[in-house]
């Protein structure tokens, strides 16, 4: 299938229509027919070779300009938009626009100005001191350029969890079916549930390891093979991710599940332990001289140390072996607890599907409830309703809430941003006739702290708003969280009983695990939302409640693992 490929073409033309500082709605209308191809469950060359252009314009966000280019890359394997607006900027210059702070105009400045095309060319530019000289620019944005690089960068070096998870799952099914595998898990950072991680650890059993070993470094996704020994290898993957395996002793599953799964600290202070009991522990096991005392099985190595087993998302060495000793770890909120999600954005706004494709989708993941929160009118950029587009849209939720009934709730709300002074996008008598309000920030993010604390603040207080979502707006690999008091925030949450949000949106991850323990230790309630823009992102619900588990959080903490009149009560 090469929709993929199909929705990047439109991708590339709405970054490089953004350099030309042209129509700002194309990008958008490009953009959401990428997503659109990326996300349709047919084959797009199939529906073509079916019915040409005509067929084309029957997918949402197709028109016949975008149809007409869908159907000349399916024919000669080009678009000649996409060739006139390469030949009129470099292909790295996207990406310098890109980085915080630049923005088309700056990187078409630099471009022209130094010669940049790329990343490389600015952090040298900026590195030789070139950059201050610029008319406009100056010695403090040097500075800032150089930090954004070095942001970017670190983006770079780690791969999202939503990205790495699916990937891990696809290596072991493959192992699986190519190789004599007995157990195969995830582990490191991974399996902790991480936001982001380096690489990924994969381990499995096999009665044939180097057979199984051949198959991991000859797959199909794998570019470059680092290392490959008898029982562990190291590749890089064609999203340039590196992935490493062991295959393990059945007798050592456990003891090596738990080492590898780490993090280092955690398992520094197990081996301290082992160490004062006259103990070895190791990836084998535990060992009392030559006598094994423990290694099978996971739990066997916590045991031994007369603990319980400890949840992989809690390792991190913030006091877990000290609660677990106590008896006083958290009993962890878990995904089939979660009833619903209130961050979810259809069509209407800056969402790809219809409401129905939205419903239907919470309804598969067994969902008892659903919330539609689409943009607000003030996020322009996002397609936001304007007050009476809202109650048409409440009338259609309402609608479509009726058809589902039976099946799943649909309750009523929006994305209300929350305006400079802290005041909402909608007025009162409009936020009154949803069913709930999440409120959130997507601007000014340069205020200062006081000023930013004291506007969300202020949008706390409003008794509308029900849930405050992605708390920081940090980006991972782009936008550095805004400067705010996340304890005053949280302060006036738990007194107004306003949810703070765990957004699992793949780069948002907003709160992180840390954050949100200390919302649960100030009193919050919070609601761990997808902020889904197509059906298939409401899984990603899972990360969120790994996030969660991160935090330290039960389904008591979790608005949404509650049944729906509690959730009313609490909105109302
Ligand atoms: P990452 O990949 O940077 O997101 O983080 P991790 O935690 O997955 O780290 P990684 O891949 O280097 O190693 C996986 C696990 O293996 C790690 O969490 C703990 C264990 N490990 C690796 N190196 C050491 C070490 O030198 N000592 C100990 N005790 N454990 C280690
Ligand atoms: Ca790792
Ligand atoms: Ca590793
Ligand atoms: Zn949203």
């Amino acid at each position: 299938m090469r929709n993929g490929e199909v929705a990047q073409v439109f991708y590339d033309i709405a970054d490089l229509i953004e350099m030309t500082e042209g129509d700002r709605f194309r990008p958008i209308a490009y953009r959401r027919a990428a997503r659109e191809i990326e996300a349709m469950p047919e084959d797009i060359e199939k529906l073509w070779r079916q019915g040409g252009v005509d067929r084309l314009r029957q997918v949402p966000g197709v028109g016949q300009a975008i149809a007409e280019k869908i159907d000349q890359y399916l024919r000669e394997g080009k678009v000649d938009a996409l060739e006139k607006l390469q030949k009129e900027f470099p292909k790295g210059l996207v990406a310098v626009m890109r980085l915080r702070g630049l923005g088309p105009k700056r990187a078409s400045v630099l471009w022209k100005a130094l010669g940049i095309t790329d990343i490389a060319d600015l952090k040298r530019a900026a590195e030789n001191r070139q950059i201050r000289r610029l008319k406009g620019f100056g010695e403090k944005t040097e500075q800032k350029i150089l930090d954004a690089i070095k942001l970017h960068e670190e983006g770079q070096s780690r791969t999202l969890i939503a990205v790495a998870w699916p990937i891990g799952e696809e290596i072991l099914a493959f192992m699986r079916d190519h190789a004599r595998i007995d157990r195969a898990a995830i582990a490191g950072s991974a399996r902790r549930m991480r936001e982001a991680v380096g690489d990924l650890d994969l381990l499995v059993t096999s009665p044939e390891p180097v057979a199984a070993i051949r198959v991991f470094t000859t797959m199909p996704r794998v570019k470059e093979v680092v290392l490959a020994g008898e029982t562990k290898a190291t590749v890089i993957l064609d999203s340039r991710l590196q992935a490493d395996i062991r295959v393990l002793d059945p007798g050592s599953w456990g003891a090596g599940l738990q080492y590898f799964t780490g993090n280092k600290d955690h398992n520094i202070h197990l081996r301290t332990m082992a160490q004062s009991r006259g103990w070895k522990l190791d990836e084998y096991g535990i060992f009392e001289g030559e006598r094994k005392i423990a290694g099978e099985t996971e739990e066997g190595i916590y045991a031994a140390f007369g603990l319980p087993w400890i949840p992989p998302e809690l390792r991190e060495e913030n006091g877990e072996i000290e609660a677990a000793a106590k008896g006083a770890l958290p009993r962890l909120v878990e995904l089939k607890e979660i009833r619903g999600d209130f961050h979810v954005h259809t069509n209407r706004s800056d969402g790809v599907d219809p409401i129905e494709a939205m419903v239907q989708a919470a309804v598969d993941l067994g969902y008892e409830y659903v919330g539609i929160s689409d943009h607000s009118q003030s996020l322009v950029v996002a397609n936001g309703l304007s007050p009476d587009a809202l109650r048409m849209h409440r009338a259609r939720i309402r609608a479509v809430n009726r058809e589902f009934e039976g099946k799943i709730a649909v309750l009523a709300g929006t994305e209300c941003d929350i305006l400079e002074g802290g005041a909402l996008d909608y007025p009162d008598d409009v936020l009154k006739e949803l069913d709930y309000t999440v409120a959130s920030v997507h601007s000014k993010f340069t205020l200062s702290e006081e000023e930013q604390t004291e506007r969300v603040v202020k949008a706390i207080q409003n008794p509308f708003v029900n849930i405050y979502a992605h708390p920081t707006t940090r980006l991972i690999g782009s936008r550095d969280p805004i400067e705010i008091d996340l304890e005053a925030v949280m302060e006036a949450a738990a007194a107004t009983g306003t949810a703070i949000e765990v957004n699992a949106y793949p780069n948002r991850m907003d709160l992180n695990g840390p954050n949100a323990r200390m919302a649960k230790e100030k009193g919050c309630i919070l609601a761990v939302d997808t902020d889904s823009h197509a059906h298939g992102q409401l899984g990603n619900m899972r990360f969120g409640v790994g996030t969660a588990r991160r935090g330290w959080l039960g389904p008591e903490d979790v608005v949404n693992a509650w049944p729906l009149d509690r959730v009313r009560a609490f909105f109302r």
